[in-house]
């Protein structure tokens, strides 16, 4: 099914008549039907703004979510053409609304308007997909309007007044019948449109939220670009060069555009673009990059003699530590591959982005010496502190192979070897730990008890990670080594299942674990092997009743009206210690009846900057986030 599906071309689709195609089969052109496809329907109207924005023509972009979950976009564009096609007699603005591939971005005049996976075939999709569209256009005096419904025209192309303005508006209702929900999350879109905003320098995009009864509000426009991205990217944390390094080379076949800002920070922040598109997986503008990167400051490194002769360059990862990077770059018919899709393949961009940024870098260190200084001083220390980790890395191996086992001391390990079906149970102290080992499935369950003092990931490098006693049984249980060395294919168990408290402490250690992971085997984490356990809050327990267990508050009041409040007794557990074995097997191991919450990485800019802000140096940012902002460190935990 699969296979077939993909087996359809451009004109196979428009013979099989495009909107009924795209109703059947809506996944082929938005992904999917659930609240990201739903998201896509908007993404793909302003994309067509953006686009307007990109010919020189559009400056500003607003978009609404009306109340009962109505998308409003509405541009100062030229206004999508009104004029009547001669053959067709239909006007140009119904047609791109109505017919597959009309928005003229397939080969051609194109220009850059190559959209991922969906081949500009925007404006009729999002048609085809919603209950009703209807789209306003003021050009040429005029202000014209027509109707839609399910895709199908219900009112064409009319004048309905005079304007001397220009532009766009459309509106749309979803349509209830595909998508599993309507429900838009603002804080989706609001991200989306922020950083679209720092990809196109100087466009205003606004975005409203007119559902709730207090209105939210976001307004964006960045002259910088990606400058002010960097900087953005960065709030929170400590800089080397105050001011990012940027660099634009607009008039080449490839338009590039990189801004780079180093930290006093351990981790390699870098983030690519194509077309506008975030290319998760990387690709060629990434390699070409981290080529230019690695040479020019190699080169700087050897004619300042800040390495001696007889001592080895330093490497890609060195030169990358504390590095945060944006590199956006504009490529007509650009080849998306890997798994999802986020990979640009095109491999004449390698060499087209490693010149520009030889040529502006090696520039910009020349005439910022004391910047460059700092920098370096940082790369070399960086390759040291990995060079220790190799000789912990070694001593580790070396130690356990006299004692003959990889395995940590602690672990209750499970029988089966089959990765696949095992799951390991992270329970932070020894009292958890034992009522989790005698409750466990011992032929699919592992149980790792943590004791000892934890290390603040985001304060120390892998040399010290790997000597830690806490986190070192963590890596050897996991078996897939960290960092660069990092191989999701040797995990363990398919299932890393992080057990702790409902209270303080309990969140505190699931964060500094959700950070070494994020920071150290993030695989794990885009791959969904990541689980918190969720344990119960309350037991209500009657004398000839089975016992009920409640996970929330909410949970336990209505368990209360239902049953009624006599003869009840309720029994809040303050941690897991103080459930028996059995308990704890009924209520949070059993895969019959446990709720576990999947750890999930929708949005690596907003997971770095709550990683850097909860666990990071800065003081003021931390108190101010948990101050204002408990709300995501709730979402953190789910
Ligand atoms: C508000 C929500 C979405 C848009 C325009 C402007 C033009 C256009 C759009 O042309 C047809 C096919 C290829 C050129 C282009 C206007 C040239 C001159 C446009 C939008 C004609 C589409 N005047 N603004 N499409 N092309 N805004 N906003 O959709 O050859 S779509």
């Amino acid at each position: 099914m699969e296979k077939f599906e993909h087996e359809y071309n451009a004109e196979q689709i428009q013979v099989l008549d495009g909107l009924e195609h795209v109703r059947k089969r809506p996944g082929m052109y938005i992904g999917s039907v659930s609240v990201r496809g739903l998201h896509h329907l908007v993404y793909e109207i302003v994309d067509n703004c953006v686009d307007e924005a990109l010919a020189g023509y559009c400056s500003h972009i607003n978009v609404v979510i009306e109340p009962g979950n109505i998308i409003s976009v509405e541009d100062d564009g030229r206004g999508i053409p009104v004029d009547i096609h001669q053959k067709t007699k239909i006007s140009a603005a119904e047609t791109v609304y109505t017919q597959l591939n009309a928005g003229g971005k397939f080969g051609g005049d194109s220009g850059y308007k190559v959209s991922g996976g969906l081949h500009g075939v925007g404006a009729s999709v999002v048609n085809a997909l919603s209950n009703w569209c209807e789209v306003t256009i003021q050009r040429d005096g005029g202000i014209y309007e027509m109707k839609f419904e399910k895709g199908k025209t219900i009112q064409s192309l009319t004048k309905i007044g005079d304007s001397d303005k220009t532009g766009t508006k459309v509106r749309f209702y979803a349509d209830d019948t595909i998508f599993e929900t309507l429900n838009y999350e603002y804080e989706v879109l609001e991200n989306r449109f922020r950083e679209m905003a720092f990809l196109t320098k100087g466009l205003y995009i606004s975005i409203e939220d007119k559902r709730g009864e207090t209105p939210k509000k976001a307004e964006f426009c960045f002259e910088g670009g990606l400058k002010s991205f960097v900087e953005y990217l960065n709030k929170n944390k400590e800089t080397l060069n105050k001011q990012p390094i940027y660099i634009e080379k607009e008039d080449g076949e490839v338009p590039v555009e990189v801004a780079i800002q180093y930290t006093t920070a351990y981790s390699e922040n870098i983030y690519t673009f194509v077309n506008n598109i975030n290319t998760i997986e990387g690709g060629t503008h990434l390699e070409g990059f981290k080529r230019s990167l690695t040479k020019i400051l190699n080169d700087y490194a050897r004619s300042h003699n800040l390495i001696k002769e007889k001592e080895s360059n330093l490497q890609g990862e060195d030169i990358r530590e504390g590095i945060t990077a944006v590199i956006s770059v504009k490529v007509k018919e650009p080849q998306f591959e890997g798994q999802t899709k986020t990979k640009l393949g095109n491999s004449e961009v390698t060499g087209v982005v490693q010149s520009v940024v030889n040529e502006a870098l090696g520039a910009y260190l020349e005439e910022n010496p004391s910047v460059a200084k700092a920098i370096l001083e940082k790369c070399v220390s960086a390759s040291r502190a990995r060079e220790a980790a190799r000789k912990a890395r070694e001593l580790v191996r070396r130690k356990t192979a006299l004692e003959s086992t990889t395995l940590p001391g602690k672990l209750a390990d499970c029988s089966s070897k089959n990765p696949e079906e095992c799951e390991i149970y992270i329970v932070e102290g020894d009292s958890a730990g034992g009522s989790a080992k005698q409750g466990r499935d011992r032929k699919f369950q592992a149980i790792l008890p943590l004791w000892g003092k934890m290390l603040n990931v985001e304060k120390a490098r892998a040399d010290k990670i790997y000597g830690n006693e806490k986190l070192n049984p963590v890596i050897l249980a996991v078996g897939a080594g960290i960092g660069a060395d990092f191989d999701i294919s040797k995990i363990r168990y398919a299932k890393i299942i992080i057990m702790a408290d409902a209270d303080v402490d309990g969140a505190h250690i699931r964060t500094l674990l959700l950070t070494f992971f994020f920071r150290y085997m993030r695989p794990l984490i885009e791959n969904g092997n990541i689980y918190l356990a969720q344990p119960p809050l309350y037991k209500l327990s009657k004398k000839g009743m089975t016992d009920i267990y409640c996970y929330t508050d909410e949970e336990m009041e209505e368990s209360l009206a239902k049953i009624g409040r006599d003869g009840i007794a309720i029994q809040r557990y303050k941690g897991l210690g103080e459930m028996n074995p059995e308990q704890l097997w009924e209520t949070t191991m059993n895969p019959e009846k446990r709720t576990l919450i999947k750890v999930t990485l929708d949005d690596a800019i907003k997971a770095d900057e709550i990683f850097t802000i909860l666990m990071g140096d800065e003081i003021a940012p931390r108190k101010e986030f948990i101050e204002q902002n408990a709300k995501y460190v709730k979402n953190l935990d789910v």
